[in-house]
Parts: C-alpha cells; structure tokens; sequence
C-alpha cells in the first residue's frame, strides 16, 4: 500500500482506499462469498493500492435475486418515470460533485492522465446520467389504426407499450472505467431495468465509488448492484444466468462471442461494444497542419486504449511524407508519465497484460516489414509505459494494420485516388468509427455514405456526445450506446389489441 500513502491523493481517496472495497449488494456493501479479494494495481508504479473483493457465480447469484425483487416486486417498478428520472438526474450530479476525487481514482486506477479523467471521463459520465434522467418521462408507445383482411367488419383500438426488459447483467472494460458504467447504467435505469453489474478486474475503483453515489442519490437498494470479479468467473455466470434478461458487453471482439454462445441458454437479449480498427483518412485539401494534429489525437488519446482510435491512417500520396512527419514529431514530443503528473500528456497502460500485448504488436510490426518513424517500442521504466509509435510502410497483410492493438500505435499508409481509397478502408473484420479531412464537402459526404463504420467523424475525431448514438458494424458490435439509440437495448414493445 506504499504507492498511497506517497501518492499525491486527496484525503477523500484515501479514506475510500483505507476501508475494505467490497460487493455491492442489495443495497449493502459485502464481502464475496468465497472470501477472497483480488489486487488492484496502479499502473504507472505497478504497485498495489487496493484489494478488491472478488465475486464469483455465487455473488452473481445473490445480486441477480436483489435485482429481481426490485425488479419484479419493485420499488423500481413501482416508481413513476418522474420519480426515476429525479434519482438519475441527482446521480450525475453526485458525479460532478465529486469529480475531483472519481478523476484520482481514474488516474490511480487505469493510469490515464488526470485532467483527460476529469475533463473527458467524468464530466461525460455526468452529462450521460443528466441526458437519460430526461428520458425516463418521455418513453412513449403508439396508437394504431388496424385494417384486418379477415375481420373486414370488426373495430380494434389497437396501441403499443414500451416495457423494460428487465433484469441486466452489464459487464465492462478497463479503458473508460467510470464512464463504460454510466453509458451502460444510465439508459438501463431510465427505461426502469434492474441492473447487475461487473467492472473489470483491472479498474474496479471508481465503479464502487459510483455505488456510493448511487445510494446516496437514493437509488434504491437492489436496482443496481455491483459486482467486481474476473471474466471467467463473474462475468461468464452474468452472461448464461437463467434470470437475466439482457446482457450488455463491452470488451472484446473474443469474448462478445464467448458472450453470445452462453446467453444461448435463455435467450437473453445481448448487445455488444467490441473492438475496432479505424480508418482515419487525410486528403491533399485538408487543413494539414490540423490533420495531423488530429491523427496524432485520434491514436495516442487514452494511450491509445479507446475502441474508435484512428489507428489506421490513410494519407493521400502527394502529402504522406509530411504528415507521417507531423504525427510523429507529436509523438516524439509527447510528454509520457505519470497521471498525476499535471504536465504529463499520454499515461501508461492500464496492467502488465496490455503491456506486453501491445509491445508484442511492434515487435510484430517492425518484424513484419514496417519502420517505426516514432517510437516502436516499451520504455524502459516501472510502470507499463510504451512509446507513442507511428508506423509507416505499413500494408494490409500485417497484423499491426488488421488486428486491434488498443495502443498508442497508429499504422500509416498512403492512398492514391477514392476507390482506392474506400476499398482499403472498409479491408477490416471491424467497422466501429473512422475519420476523414478535407475540405471539399461533397468528398466528405461521399465517405460517409461509403464507409462500413457506425461513426464518421469529418474534419475532427473522438467526438462524444451523450446524444450520439455510438456503436459498431460488422465485428464491432450489435446495438447503439448514448442517445435515444440505447434505450432500445433496455426496450421491449407490447402490442395490445382491444376489440371495440
Ligand atoms: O478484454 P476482455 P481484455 C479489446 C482490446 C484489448 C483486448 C483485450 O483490443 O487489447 O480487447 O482486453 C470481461 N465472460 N478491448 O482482455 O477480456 C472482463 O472481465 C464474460 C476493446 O481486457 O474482453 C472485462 O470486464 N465476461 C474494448 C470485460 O469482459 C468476460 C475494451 C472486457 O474484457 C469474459 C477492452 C467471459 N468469458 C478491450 N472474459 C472496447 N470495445 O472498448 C472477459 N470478460
């Protein structure tokens, strides 16, 4: 517990590190069944700061029963949209309340600098909850005019409602911790579903921070519980649990379909947010000096660990020399660090894991025939720290251009003409995000309409808004997150049929 007590925390992180972490159940905090606890690492120092309760099946069992009693006998149930859409509202702004001390833990926690977990993480997880308490009053059936074949004579009033699906199980990942449980919670309590949820295992503190603030805006006990655990355990038994309805996953592409396999048993309702690899394109009439400015945000954002991050760039031919410059002098220039160091500009990765998979993919890169012009490879220090890395001679058939690294690695790759270009872009198993600079509109338009991509960001990238719906085609995913989108993730219609 060292990395505390030298750290620079706030007394409010920690007093919520010095008291045990553990389940939140039903409304209370426990212990996990077995008894046991996992550790908690802080990835700039690789040294332990919390241990965790870990659930298991067995804690997944008592949270999905809390969740089904307020699901099914309420009080959840029970309340008024208005009176859930109060408790929603009061949540984000518990959020911004404490944003200081959630942007800390995300820092100690996953690493990332703490004015981006402030500034980005929290402020969106706040506005998220804001967005969809507004939502909990205005979920609306219709009526319908009905003209049966074989009934010609008879009168229907005919209208649909729109019910929660019910009990959810909500597994997420590690690089947007806080605010991968608001996009998921939010929309989930706004339509009135019960939720149980699984951080990851490497980024559980601010999820159990979020519990507290959960009770003490009044959700009441049972409608969200919260249990950390590993995939393999927790996770798995959320997502073949018979009395769960729905599972919402983010994660990877690997276990979405592990995911999906095991709802197999009843059918639940699955939506997924999985990986991508993301064109992002820069034509000869782009602002360049913005272009590249862009690129280098687009990839080394969140140490790259962000499931849009351009991390294949496509440069128009007559201007690929200058702007593989101008991404990586950004990146030789990047200040790597410590999060909590107020000049730091790119963090470590979030555990040992990510690190020695994304220094595999450069040794794999650089092996395979690509030149490193900027970085290319771990830096030699505590902590899990990579340099940023621009890749350059880069080709379709390299696993650093195919697979998802979740990196701070961008692979740089010229184009000659349009179709060239959107045959290249649309070469990936992924379709979840992509970017595009120019000035000529009508380019801009053509792109967007060609491009096998749930999010087309034109002349910025990494745009969030909690009213943008977000969300993947091909292997990137089922369903949208954010905006009224995700609500149908939470939604089912029930046609009622009244014979007048
Ligand atoms: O992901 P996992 P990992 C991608 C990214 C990254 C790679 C591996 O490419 O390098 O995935 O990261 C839970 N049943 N993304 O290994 O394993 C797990 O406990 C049920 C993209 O961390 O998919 C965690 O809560 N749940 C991504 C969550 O799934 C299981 C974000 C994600 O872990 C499970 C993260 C199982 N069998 C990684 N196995 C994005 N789309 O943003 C694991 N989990």
């Amino acid at each position: 517990m060292s990395a505390v007590a030298n750290s620079p925390l706030f007394d409010s992180v920690q007093s919520f590190l010095s008291s045990p972490k553990q389940l939140l159940i039903d409304g209370r905090w426990v212990s996990a069944k077995s008894g046991k606890n996992f550790d908690v690492f802080d990835p700039a120092t690789d040294e332990v700061v919390a241990q965790v309760a870990e659930g298991d099946a067995a804690d997944i069992d008592l949270a999905v029963t809390a969740a089904r009693k307020a699901f099914d006998s309420g009080p959840w149930s029970k309340m008024t949209p208005s009176q859930r859409g109060q408790l929603i509202w009061k949540v984000g702004e518990l959020i911004e309340q404490n944003a200081d001390e959630l942007a800390q833990l995300e820092t100690l926690d996953n690493g990332k600098p703490f004015n981006v977990a402030k500034a980005a993480d929290v402020a969106l997880a706040a506005d998220m909850f804001r967005y969809m308490a507004g939502w909990a009053t205005k979920i609306e059936g219709d009526t319908l005019s009905l003209g049966v074949p074989y009934a010609p004579d008879a009168d229907f009033h005919a209208f649909t409602m729109r019910e929660p699906i019910g009990v959810v199980g909500q597994i997420i990942p590690w690089n947007f911790p806080l605010l991968m449980a608001a996009w998921k919670l939010a929309p989930a309590l706004a339509t009135g579903c019960t939720v149980v949820l699984k951080p990851a295992e490497q980024t559980p503190l601010s999820a159990l921070r979020l519990g507290e603030l959960l009770l003490e805006a009044g959700i009441p006990a049972g409608v969200v519980n919260i249990v950390p655990g590993f995939g393999e355990t927790a996770g798995a038994a959320i997502a073949s649990h018979d009395l769960i309805d729905k599972v919402a996953f983010t994660g990877s592409t690997e276990v979405g379909k592990i995911i999906i396999k095991a709802a197999a048993g009843n059918l639940k309702k699955v939506t997924l947010e999985l990986g991508g690899k993301s064109p992002n394109v820069i034509y000869d009439d782009a602002d360049i000096d913005m272009a590249i400015a862009g690129a280098a945000d687009a990839i080394f954002f969140n140490q790259g660990q962000v499931c849009s991050a351009g991390s294949r760039l496509y440069v128009q031919k007559g201007i690929y020399d200058e702007v593989v410059a101008g991404v990586s002098e950004i990146a030789n220039n990047l200040k790597v660090g410590s999060g909590f160091d107020p000049a730091t500009q790119m963090g470590p990765l979030v555990s040992r894991e990510q690190h020695e998979r994304v220094s595999g993919y450069l040794r794999a890169g650089l092996a395979e025939g690509a030149q490193a012009s900027a970085g290319g490879a771990p830096l030699d220090r505590p902590g899990y720290f990579v340099q940023p890395t621009v890749l350059k001679d880069a080709s379709v058939d390299m696993s650093v251009v195919r697979e998802e690294i979740f990196g701070p690695v961008v692979a740089a790759m010229p184009f000659s003409d349009d179709g060239d270009l959107v045959s290249q872009a649309n070469d990936s198993a992924y379709g979840l995000a992509s970017g595009i600079w120019t000035k000529d509109i009508s380019k801009a338009h053509r792109f967007a309409k060609a491009v096998k991509a749930g999010t087309v960001w034109i002349n910025c990238y990494n745009i969030f808004d909690a009213s943008l719906p977000f969300g993947g085609y091909k292997q990137s995913g089922w369903g949208r997150e954010m905006g009224h989108a995700a609500l149908e993730n939470y939604l089912q219609t029930k046609s009622v049929v009244i014979k007048l």
